[in-house]
């Protein structure tokens, strides 16, 4: 096979565009450098969020092994951090989808290029492009599908994620240490058209019979950019919220209607999803079951309101990005529950479980910061009112800084103690 018959696409003069250039590619790959860079470093945040080496039941990629190095205990401050992080990791995600298919487009007659390899190091090159250009494509398809269709992948996509982005971190973070100094020259020197086909024959991205131009390189950056805004602006109000929430078109996904009134803001799964019978949250039959160092003790909702309530003003805030403004909890400090069971000083971890049944969130695990932490509650009120079914009547967990999963709703017993 030749490889100069423009009719095949490993050909340089198959590809005809005149806006590929090093220019063109560089500036998009800078702007990914950083994008991704970040997305990494929030993506590693947010499974430390979830407190995975605290208990099994927290954690969604218990084979991770030395992948979970890093861990460390989340913090409660700031109390919108995880908001922040979060919020960050999806909206950037999604606005860089027309910086990454505009890089794989830019380069897309390296990547049919032949022969496939013309020695072992360029062999291991075209290996790196394989697990970059497909470990993109991955990571961008799994997150998207999990903030769009969260259905489709109950469990699994945390371990497809995850360890997705660790393959395909580890062949960005080679391909940048190769490509970064020449793409910052590129741009430095504004190289333009006439690229020479480089010495050892490998085609460029200039095409060497390109077509008449139909809009300048500045003008093609400037629609990828105006794309990108676009998905940001249709995105990020779903976590900036405000006036921005109207905005959101794209994001949060269907979804329950929260209506309107106290308990009118985002809902998650509603108390029908996950089973939960009104019956078994009434003030008949519902009993908080406390569980610690001297014994159990069972609290009604009566019981509950005969301790000290507190107030503070926290955010859910959700794996998917979405996160709702400050809400007003109220209810019972977790430290003062921990010291009804013998932890009058120093709470421990606990262990939180619900009514519901089945679902990979009905329990969950807080460290001890966060027990400690007074602004942490057993709520069983929001914004005045009680909660109602679908935000976890009769009580739920609301936590500082902690991602959405962490605020177990139904909730029947705590256990203070060795987890
Ligand atoms: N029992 C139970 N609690 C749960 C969940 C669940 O599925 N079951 N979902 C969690 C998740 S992932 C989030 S983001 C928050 C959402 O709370 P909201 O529906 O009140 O907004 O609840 C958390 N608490
Ligand atoms: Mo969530």
């Amino acid at each position: 096979m030749r490889d100069d018959d423009p009719r095949l696409p490993s050909s340089p003069g198959f590809w005809r565009s005149p806006l590929r250039g090093p220019w063109f590619t560089s500036v998009l790959g800078l702007v990914l450098l950083v994008g991704i860079t970040v997305l990494f470093v929030t993506g590693l945040v947010s499974y430390a969020a979830y407190n995975p080496d605290l208990s099994p039941v927290n954690d969604q990629t218990p084979d991770k092994g030395v992948l979970g190095f890093y861990l460390f205990a989340w913090p409660t401050d700031p109390y919108w951090l995880y908001r922040l992080t979060q919020g960050l990791h999806v909206t950037l995600g999604i606005a860089l989808i027309p910086v990454l298919l505009a890089k794989l487009w830019s380069v897309v007659p390296k990547l049919f290029a032949l022969p496939p390899a013309r020695s072992l190091a360029h062999a291991l090159e075209r290996i790196s492009l394989l697990l970059l250009v497909g470990g993109a494509l991955f990571e961008f398809t799994t997150g998207v599908l999990n903030v769009q269709l969260d259905y489709l992948f109950p469990g699994s996509f945390y371990p497809l994620h995850f360890y997705g982005a660790w393959v395909f971190f580890a062949a960005f973070v080679a391909h940048a240490v190769l490509k970064t100094p020449a793409a910052l020259r590129t741009v430095r020197e504004r190289r333009t058209p006439g690229e020479p086909r480089s010495p050892e024959g490998e085609p460029g991205l200039v095409s060497p019979r390109p077509d008449a131009p139909t809009v300048s390189r500045r003008g093609a950056l400037r629609f990828v950019g105006g794309a990108s805004l676009l998905l940001f602006v249709t995105t990020a109000g779903q976590s900036i919220g405000g006036a921005l929430r109207r905005t959101a078109l794209l994001a949060p996904h269907g979804g329950p209607d929260p209506g309107g009134g106290p308990n009118g803001f985002q809902i998650n799964k509603t108390a029908v999803y996950a089973g939960i019978d009104p019956v078994e949250t009434g003030q008949e039959a519902w009993r908080l079951v406390v569980t610690g160092r001297t014994g159990t003790v069972r609290l009604g909702r009566a019981d509950l309101l005969r301790l000290p309530l507190h107030s503070s003003a926290l955010p859910i805030a959700c794996v998917e990005g979405w996160s709702t403004a400050d809400q007003w909890w109220r209810g019972v400090r977790l430290r003062d529950l921990a010291a009804l069971v013998g932890y009058e000083t120093d709470p421990p971890d606990v262990f939180v479980e619900s009514l519901q049944r089945r679902g990979a969130f009905r329990r969950a695990a807080l460290r001890a910061n966060q027990v400690a932490d007074p602004r942490s509650l057993l709520a069983l009120y929001v914004n005045g009112e009680d909660l109602s079914p679908d935000h976890g009547y009769p009580a739920r967990v609301i936590v500082p800084a902690a991602p959405g999963v962490l605020n177990t709703k139904w909730v029947a017993r705590l256990t203070f103690g060795d987890l």
